[in-house]
């Protein structure tokens, strides 16, 4: 069809209006169009995607796989649209013409896009639907042991409980049966998701995560290493005393390392169960209700003076283990979704009446309590995440320290009011229980191994030899027997397979909620951070928000600083643990400390 002239004439006379407006508007008006665009169409289609995947993982079946596959592209058609892209990189040139809060979001849409860029079609979508079939085949494993099912939360009581070497063996080794399973979809996922990584420009995907915090990747790894630096007498310390412990327990010779099936933990990623004073607590969890438990991360975080959780939440959360002949699979990890980047906020969890849930639920509703904080019309769409990953996982590991307080526990009951706290066997307890042995496993052999498959390419052939290296060399831990190449065992841990290189966050988090806790009872309660109790101080809830409320606006190390008074240090933490030095000294006389 041909056009009149007249129409033609008409046609030239807006695109000169246009592109009069266009050269009219400032950089930060063009900026401000355009960010309205996709802070709305973020938040619209991120609901989207949030409510299939979280149908997909809380009831595992073919047809809600699809539907979150089909999200996930939908979303991807639009977070990682080409156009966006090309927009965002134009907009940040002229950075310095721009609001910080402005050039921020335009950073995140580069990061959110760099996930699944439709600038390569073909490889985004298939990036997508390896996702989710790793992510359906995980949640859908059925662990055995000699042929019959047995459940994650079986698996963990058994290892908490049982002191019987061979049969914890058995159960060990049936743990690790669901690494061979996902090893080939983790091969095919590390070479996708460095594809994406490199399309905009990133190395690899371990380089993606660390911008996130805006470093290198090397930046990180020195950070990560720093850590286990500064620690590494305490480790050694707790490390040769739990090794004697154990060996008693056990009644084994003293080992050089640490026998992986002789921790409670399945990755040996927390040593419960071995100071007697807190390792009684199980029990007195007992008579209480799985609802009691999710109720008390809610009222911990209330008598903060957070308001209460939406209703929502309670209707919509997925809160308790499948129910014996409900024919559902679910993911048994606990996490916490910000589905509408609003008020819809649901957890995962499979919460039973015990300590490990008692705490991995205050963790969670941290998270939820961060989310309701920065939504609010100040935080755009975009920013309504925590300053970086870590700062998220600090604030719920802030309460789940919280949570093991004697004087806490005391003023719920979980504790008789006059029972006598020897407040240094609860202080080693956090150590070897929460926090030392943590940051190895953690900044140790998560974090070098993903830096080893994403960043250094490392061949599949070479997996498990070099994931239990790392255990040796960082943890001081070994396999109960030999572990070759048939197995994946780094593929067991849930955030290998879909949070991949985020593992870096629970150590920095980790030193971040010693800051907090050091902050906190130095100036606000006025207590020795080790005999805390945050319960109902209204003041330190009214500093934690005042973090939590900024979301991603501002620059997480200014705003640490802000805060605390500090960048980031281990010095809190180390303060923290202090008075255990003199002690595990003792303890250790004579002994040869660490393993090397
Ligand atoms: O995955 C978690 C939370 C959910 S963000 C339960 N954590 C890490 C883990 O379980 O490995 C908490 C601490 C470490
Ligand atoms: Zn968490």
């Amino acid at each position: 069809m041909k056009k009149s002239l007249a129409t033609l004439a008409l046609y030239g006379f807006i695109i000169a209006g246009i592109n009069l407006a266009n050269a009219a508007m400032t950089i930060q008006e063009r900026a401000d169009r355009f960010l309205e665009l996709v802070n709305s169409g973020y938040q619209a289609i991120s609901k989207v995607e949030n409510e299939a995947q979280w149908k997909a993982v809380t009831d595992v079946k073919p047809e809600h796989d699809a539907a979150a596959e089909v999200a996930g592209k939908a979303r991807a058609a639009f977070t990682g649209n080409p156009t966006l892209i090309r927009e965002a990189k134009d907009l940040l040139k002229h950075k310095n013409s721009l609001k910080p809060i402005t050039v921020r979001q335009l950073q995140r849409a580069l990061l959110i896009a760099a996930e699944a860029p439709m600038t390569k079609p073909e490889l985004a979508a298939a990036r997508i639907e390896a996702e989710v079939k790793q992510a359906s085949l995980m949640n859908s494993f059925e662990f055995k042991l000699k042929g019959k099912p047995i459940t994650p939360n079986e698996i963990d009581n058994f290892l908490q409980t049982n002191i019987n070497l061979e049969a914890r063996l058995d159960v060990w080794k049936a743990s690790k049966e669901i690494g061979p399973a996902l090893k080939p979809g983790l091969v095919k996922l590390r070479e996708l998701r460095n594809g994406v990584a490199k399309e905009l420009g990133y190395a690899d995907y371990f380089a993606l995560q660390s911008a996130s915090y805006d470093m290198t990747t090397e930046e990180m790894l020195k950070l990560q290493e720093d850590f286990m630096k500064e620690l590494r007498p305490l480790y050694l310390q707790i490390h040769t005393y739990v090794k004697y412990e154990l060996a008693k327990r056990y009644n084994q010779p003293v080992p050089k390392l640490i026998p992986a099936h002789w921790i409670n933990n399945r990755w040996a990623q927390n040593w419960t169960g071995i100071v007697p004073a807190a390792a009684d607590l199980d029990d007195r969890f007992n008579d209480k209700s799985p609802e009691w438990i999710v109720q008390r991360g809610e009222q911990f975080w209330k008598g903060l003076g957070f308001p209460s959780l939406p209703e929502s939440f309670w209707k919509l959360s997925d809160l308790y283990p499948v129910k014996p002949g409900e024919n559902r699979k679910k993911n048994t990890h606990a996490s916490c979704w910000h589905i509408d980047l609003d008020k819809d906020i649901r957890s995962l969890m499979s919460v039973e009446p015990n300590s490990q849930w008692f705490e991995t639920a205050h963790h969670e509703l941290g998270h939820a309590y961060y989310d309701l904080s920065y939504s609010r019309p100040e935080v755009p769409p975009l920013l309504r995440t925590s300053a970086n990953p870590a700062f998220h996982e600090g604030i719920a590991e802030f309460a789940s320290l919280a949570s093991w307080q004697p004087s806490y526990l005391k003023s719920l009951g979980v504790l008789p009011p006059q029972m006598e706290i020897d407040q240094l066997q609860f202080l080693l307890n956090d150590a070897i229980a929460n926090s030392v042995p943590f940051i190895y496993w953690a900044s140790g052999t998560m974090t070098h191994w993903e830096a080893d498959i994403y960043a250094n390419n490392l061949d599949p052939n070479q997996w498990n030899a070099r994931w239990w290296k790392y255990v040796r060399e960082f943890q001081g831990v070994e396999p109960p027997e030999l572990r070759g190449e048939e197995f994946c065992d780094p593929a067991t841990k849930t955030h290998i397979n879909d949070a991949p290189c985020y593992y870096f966050s629970y150590p920095t988090a980790t030193v971040i909620r010693f800051q907090l806790v050091d902050y906190i009872c130095k100036n606000i309660l006025k207590r020795p951070p080790q005999d805390a109790n945050y319960a109902n101080s209204k003041e330190a809830g009214k500093f934690l928000r005042s973090l939590m409320e900024k979301g991603a606006t501002e620059d997480w190390r200014q705003l640490l600083k802000k805060t605390t008074g500090e960048g980031l240090s281990t010095r809190a933490m180390l303060d923290y643990f202090k008075p255990l030095t003199k002690w595990l000294e003792e303890q250790n006389k004579g002994r040869k400390i660490g393993w090397e």
